[in-house]
């Protein structure tokens, strides 16, 4: 099977390694049949320090390479912080966002190689082959394209980067806006929509559906690619929660309810063919959209890698996009 994924930080990544761990146990495919062909958000991207930070591709590298962070669900295991002393020595600015020593040498390497001009697709492969997370990850676009949030606090109107909102202010100040600076002249990234086109289906973990699945939808060209195929998402809402991060933040600025019903409504059926939610919501109905109803905690890996066989199990189930 070839199964293209639109993945943002940690939910996606946490998801694709059930993911690859039910298509391992799959009795029906030939090992070497399946491909799983990650479509990143970069959207979350940052220059800090002079260097590139890819927080939501380096999510996935190091999740399914074997090098992340497992508490945090960024950021290396084993980090230490002596880079990021030395810069608050220096009263470097900005001090809220922490890189690690080890993050740092990926950053190097991804900045070094955007210096030779290199485009961020041919760098995150050749940074993946020391990784080898086991799925093909492309950035969504090689263009420059960051989400700003448009607030207003007591230091007036504003647009900052979505990191500054996320890291530094936790979300905590209402969000007017996102606004996806670059996106309307992206492009995909090469390889993009020949994955999606050449794929038997896609599938919308459960990543942020404002600023992760939702900014790559917003390149040009991907959402028309994908509409064409099998869609199936998880929902990242559980009883009217989210499961982890601030997404009900973001839905809240956009002016989306905070529950499973909402979310896939908001994909659209003509996205969305087929939509998991967790048991809390089985009562969830969505016009057009194939409504199934499992535990959705991503507690621990043979939860995960059930949850990823269900939603294989409905995009198989609901074959070719009629
Ligand atoms: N998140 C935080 O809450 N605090 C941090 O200091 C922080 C640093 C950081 C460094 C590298 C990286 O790849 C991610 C980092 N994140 C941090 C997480 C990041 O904000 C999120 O992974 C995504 O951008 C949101 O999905």
């Amino acid at each position: 099977m070839r199964i293209v994924v639109l993945a943002g930080g940690i939910g996606g990544a946490r998801f694709l390694r059930g993911l690859k761990d039910a298509l391992h146990n799959r009795a029906d495919q030939a090992e070497s049949q399946n491909s799983i062909t990650v479509v990143g958000n970069t959207g979350d991207d940052i220059t800090l320090f002079g260097l590139r930070v890819c927080p939501d591709l380096d999510t996935v590298m190091y999740t399914l390479g074997g090098g992340i962070n497992e508490e945090q669900g960024w950021g290396r295991a084993d980090e230490t912080f002596s880079v990021r002393e030395e810069l608050i020595a220096y009263g470097m600015q900005p001090q809220w966002f922490g890189l690690g020593d080890r993050d740092v040498a990926t950053h190097i390497v991804r900045s070094q190689m955007l210096a030779a001009g290199y485009p961020l697709s041919a760098i995150t492969e050749a940074l993946c082959d020391r990784w080898k997370p086991g799925v093909r990850l492309l950035p969504m676009t090689d263009d420059q394209v960051e989400t700003h949030v448009v607030v207003a606090d007591g230091a007036g109107r504003r647009a900052i980067h979505f990191q500054e909102w996320w890291v530094r202010h936790r979300a905590q100040i209402p969000a007017e806006s996102f606004v996806s600076v670059g996106a309307d002249t992206a492009e995909p990234a090469p390889g993009v929509l020949a994955a999606i086109e050449e794929a038997d289906f896609v599938l919308f973990p459960p990543s942020n559906p404002v600023v992760s699945i939702g900014s790559i939808l917003g390149i040009p060209g991907i959402r028309e690619a994908v509409a064409a195929k099998t869609v199936v998402g998880v929902s990242p809402i559980i009883g009217g929660a989210p499961v982890r991060g601030m997404a009900d933040a973001c839905l809240r600025t956009i002016g989306v309810e905070t529950s499973a019903r909402a979310v896939a409504e908001h994909y659209g059926s003509d996205l969305l063919d087929g939509w998991l939610v967790d048991e809390a919501d089985a009562d969830t109905v969505v016009e057009g959209v194939e409504v199934r109803a499992l535990p959705l905690y991503m507690s621990d890996p043979e939860r995960t890698a059930a949850i990823a066989r269900a939603a294989v199990d409905l995009a198989v189930e609901l074959g070719e996009k009629s």
